[in-house]
């Protein structure tokens, strides 16, 4: 059988996985030989051009270390000041520096040239996200002749912000190179297709650019999800339960309403804190009733428009206080920190309320884990924006625009009014959805396309039936 080999920018560390996609990547590679490659986490003068192996808790990665300049040009230069700004449609907060390419380059050729001296010709390899959408070309470049896909976790961009990004064009290139290119929802697909069918040809300096060809890629939508089921068990485990009698000690009989992010400007967290202020300004019968937890533990904090984002936030939750908070009363609590798996899903399942808006998101797995963790008899209401790749499989949500906060600030007070029949029937049709896209059925759906002749017997019907319903 081929083995499976899965790259990504960093692989997963020591201790419980971080995520519901780090613990489906390692089922699959439990079930099959392979291995993780990517990055150490290790900044060198001069990096071995060989991976090393490791066995990290029974998963086999293999690892490189960069150059601290490179790492800078290609992770927060081109990758996360250029790309993660560009395909969340947010140029207006891109900075572009035109050295930082060559830097992401090259740490693609440099993956490219240690991972293709572990390949063999039969492996299938799976390429993850943003950072890495060179690595086919660099690797067909050096021989590689396997099939190789990629998934893009954060939405496509339009063609407009496309054509705003340096070196598009030879980015679009490096897509084609891949057998199977996986987006995470049907409007992604469609603004691919777009700029596919419509290539603005580039006439710079006399010459006629050749537009892209695309015909030996499949391009198509994999939702991702989580594991509801096994949210569901964590909600009501020892640890999950601890947090909700803290929780209640703390809040008395106030209904939460929550909100669950990386602190970063695509999740829409000022606009969020404002949605809310207008809900207590509008509605005074909720003033005492309610609270607001927001947890946001900061991420890519070198970068100036994240910390810009931290400054907003602190200033509008200092704002909200300072208007309605009472010597015994606080409207909101904002924690500034991560919390293991267990106290999350505690979080989740004592919710009235959960406020996803981010402005635009690859999917939002936070939205699957709420769902998952619920009490089927008495469940809260999402709140999500219709921006977030989860609404095209989440319909019966309350589907908000966050850039509208009036808006949201009504859905907001319609679910703390929703009655409980209409919870239910909603949450329902909810899980329901939560579970046909589960996590470890988008790894195999992805794998049964990108790889058809590769099951054993006994699994092929499974998966080519998981493929059909994708
Ligand atoms: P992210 O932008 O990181 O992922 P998201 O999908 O919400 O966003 O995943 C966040 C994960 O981190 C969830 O599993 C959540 O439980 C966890 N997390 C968030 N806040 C946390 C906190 N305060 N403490 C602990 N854990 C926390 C990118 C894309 C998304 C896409 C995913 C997966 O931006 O659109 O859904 O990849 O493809």
């Amino acid at each position: 059988m081929s083995r499976i080999v899965i790259v990504s920018n960093r692989t997963p560390g020591k201790g419980p996985a971080a995520g519901g996609l780090a613990v489906a990547l390692r089922k699959v590679l439990s079930e099959r030989e392979g291995f993780w490659f990517g990055w150490s986490g290790k900044l060198t003068d001069q990096p071995a051009p060989e991976a090393r192996f490791e066995d990290i808790d029974g998963l086999t990665v293999a690892q490189i270390d960069l150059t601290r300049d490179d790492h800078h040009a290609y992770y927060a230069g081109f990758s996360n000041s250029i790309l993660w700004p560009s395909f969340h449609l947010r140029l207006d907060l891109a900075t572009i520096e035109s050295h930082w390419y060559e830097g992401y380059r090259r740490v693609n050729q440099q993956f490219a040239r240690a991972l293709l001296a572990l390949l063999k010709p039969d492996d299938i390899v799976w390429v993850h996200d943003y950072h890495l959408i060179p690595l086919a070309s660099e690797l067909r470049n050096l021989g590689a002749r396997n099939r190789i896909g990629f998934y893009l976790h954060i939405p496509f961009p339009t063609p407009d912000a496309l054509y705003a990004i340096p070196h598009h064009e030879e980015l679009m290139r490096d897509l084609s190179r891949y057998d199977l290119v996986g987006m995470q929802a049907k409007r992604d697909v469609s603004a691919f297709t777009e700029f596919a069918e419509h290539q603005a040809s580039s006439t710079f300096g006399g010459h006629r650019a050749k537009t892209v060809d695309f015909s030996r890629t499949e391009v198509d939508a994999f939702p991702i999800g989580s594991d509801p089921e096994a949210f569901a068990r964590l909600a009501v485990s020892p640890a999950a339960t601890k947090m909700i009698h803290r929780m209640r000690r703390a809040m008395g009989s106030q209904r939460l309403i929550l909100g669950v992010d990386r602190l970063d400007y695509s999740k829409g967290l000022p606009q969020r804190v404002e949605a809310y202020e207008k809900l207590l300004t509008n509605n005074a019968r909720l003033r005492r009733s309610v609270h607001l937890l927001q947890v946001a533990p900061p991420s890519r904090d070198s970068i100036k428009e994240y910390q810009e984002t931290s400054d907003a936030l602190d200033a509008i939750c200092g704002r909200v206080m300072g208007k309605f908070a009472e010597p015994d009363w606080q409207p909101l609590t904002y924690v500034k920190r991560a919390y293991g798996q267990p106290s999350l899903a505690g979080l989740y399942r004592l919710a009235r309320v959960a406020l996803v808006t981010p402005l635009r998101d690859g999917m939002n797995l936070v939205a699957h884990e709420f769902i998952g963790a619920q009490d089927p008899a008495d469940p809260g209401v999402l709140v999500l924006s219709r921006f977030a790749g989860a609404a095209e499989i989440f319909p019966e949500a309350l589907l908000v625009n966050p850039f509208d906060t009036d808006e949201t600030a009504e859905a907001l007070r319609i679910a703390l009014d929703m009655p409980q029949d209409e919870r239910q029937q909603r949450w329902q049709a909810l899980m329901a959805a939560a579970r046909k896209h589960n996590v470890d059925d988008w790894a195999l759906g992805f794998l049964a396309r990108l790889a058809p002749g590769m099951q054993d017997k006994s699994t092929t019907r499974d998966i080519l039936y998981l493929a059909s319903v994708a």
